[in-house]
């Protein structure tokens, strides 16, 4: 089976935000793409059937970290992948743990061989090379798998941010090795995207965006931001990096981000997103909504008997009004954290549609700069 392929359709007029293709053994994804996150197998509160027909989902994510730790491998292989184990037969994205061992595991220690550290579920201690969390990617089954990366903190010195970016390109250098000595475990073709690290220094991003464009791998991802530094460092580093990545290969900052930082970095190139902001907000009683956003536990929503979000073709929008979604999470009804998710996640994929349709009419910069200011209404 061919690898992952990216075909640009279109690049906006006035910006370089761009409209493609990219097409794997589970089907196509149109982007710009947001991409739910399933940590464990799951999308938290939204069953397989909503992502589908409510979200319109393209492509999830799937944390190796967790995963590994439970249920772990043996009853993923068992299961014949993660497609099977939670039937969802579009593309999948595993995350590589190189994010997650940093921020949830106790105990982490780096070392030139991988980290060990103890899991945050029953304190249990583990190994994870790049070599294992290659091995642990293709069980799982990811059409897209992250390489090994250490993500180091917004704030780190030099000296660290540059000893760091090192130590993520050999690992680099091994997990490729070893993804290239290991066969497609489940019959569809998997892909190897590398990660850009080198925290808020220049130099070290273009080295990086260098080193990690001579993988000529299928497509590239922009890490270690949205950490901690400023909105505006973050613009910048992501313009350096879309700039100092190849062209016509899919670029995916991870972990990012707010709506208005999605169409933002849409407008430097950026091609896929993924964020827990959407469920993990919306767990909290946050909606976003075409309007701006709501806290839904306010008194003001008490006798509002509208629609969540009448701008969006979402049912589950239209459906539910928000006095009744308030009056859920007034009690804690598990119906209003699903409710809740479901919105959410169907406005990050109508934003990202909306960009698309923009960009291929040509005034995606002027409809975004109308926009921004109306994601960060609170109403
Ligand atoms: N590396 C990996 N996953 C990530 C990040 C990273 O730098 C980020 C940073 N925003 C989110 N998720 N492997």
């Amino acid at each position: 089976m061919p690898a992952l392929s990216f075909s640009l359709e279109k690049t906006d007029n006035l910006s370089v935000a761009r409209a493609g293709t990219i097409t794997t053994d589970h089907g196509q994804i149109q982007t710009p793409i947001f991409m739910p996150v399933g940590t464990i197998g799951s999308v938290k509160a939204v069953p397989q059937q909503l992502l589908k027909e409510q979200v319109k989902a393209q492509i999830i994510l799937g944390n190796t970290y967790h995963l590994y730790l439970r249920p772990g491998m043996e009853t993923i292989e068992a299961a014949g992948g993660l497609h099977r184990f939670m039937n969802w037969d579009k593309p999948i994205l595993t995350d590589s743990g190189g994010f997650q061992v940093f921020s949830l595991a106790a105990a982490r220690k780096i070392k030139e061989e991988g980290v060990t550290f103890q899991s945050h579920i029953d304190g249990s201690k583990h190994l994870f090379t790049p070599e294992k969390v290659m091995d642990i990617e293709r069980t799982i089954g990811a059409d897209i798998m992250m390489a090994f990366d250490e993500c180091p903190p917004a704030n780190s010195i030099y000296k660290y941010a540059l000893d760091s970016m090192n130590l993520t390109h050999r690992w680099l250098d091994r997990c490729f090795k070893h993804f290239n000595n290991t066969p497609d475990k489940w019959g569809h073709t998997q892909n190897l995207f590398p990660i850009v690290q080198g925290a808020v220094y220049h130099d070290l991003r273009k080295a990086s965006c260098d080193y990690i464009s001579s993988k000529n791998a299928t497509g590239n991802a922009i890490g270690g931001l949205s950490v901690g530094e400023p909105e505006p460092v973050m613009y910048e580093i992501c313009q350096l990096c879309c700039e100092n990545l190849p062209q016509n290969k899919p670029r995916y900052l991870m972990g990012v981000g707010t709506p208005w930082n999605i169409l933002e970095c849409i407008a430097l190139g950026v091609d896929m997103f993924d964020c827990v902001m959407p469920t993990r907000n919306g767990r909290n009683a946050m909606l976003f909504t075409t309007k701006g956003v709501i806290n839904i536990d306010n008194k003001k929503w008490e006798k509002d008997f509208s629609p969540i979000d009448e701008g969006l073709d979402c049912e589950w929008s239209h459906y539910y009004n928000k006095a009744y979604v308030r009056h859920l999470f007034k009690s804690s009804e598990l119906l209003g954290l699903t409710i809740a998710s479901v919105q959410n996640l169907a406005f990050y994929l109508w934003l990202v549609t909306e960009a698309r349709r923009h960009i291929l009419l040509g005034d995606f910069l002027s409809w975004k700069n109308e926009m921004v200011p109306v994601l960060k209404t609170r109403l």
